[in-house]
């Protein structure tokens, strides 16, 4: 019987928007880790669902207004 694993998600739980590293704050370290993927598409090896925060495929301007919106916030 083939054995089928489902897809485990290994990202947290809870992922805060815009806080790409995970140090419960958007500061400029994410702003640097945004801008490393800015551009990307998902067909990219390196593109990240993650800062496709409008998840539309793209890693662009909308993503970094939306980013922009979250800026300086802390979790
Ligand atoms: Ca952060
Ligand atoms: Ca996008």
């Amino acid at each position: 019987m083939q054995q089928e694993m489902s897809q485990i998600d290994i990202t947290p739980s809870v992922f805060h928007a815009g806080d790409f590293d995970g140090d419960l704050d958007v500061d400029i370290l994410d702003l640097l880790a945004f801008s490393e993927v800015y551009g990307l598409t998902s067909s990219d090896p390196n593109y990240d669902a993650r800062m496709d925060m409008d998840n539309d495929g793209v890693i662009g301007v909308l993503d970094l207004l939306l980013f922009a919106e979250v800026y300086g916030k802390t979790y």
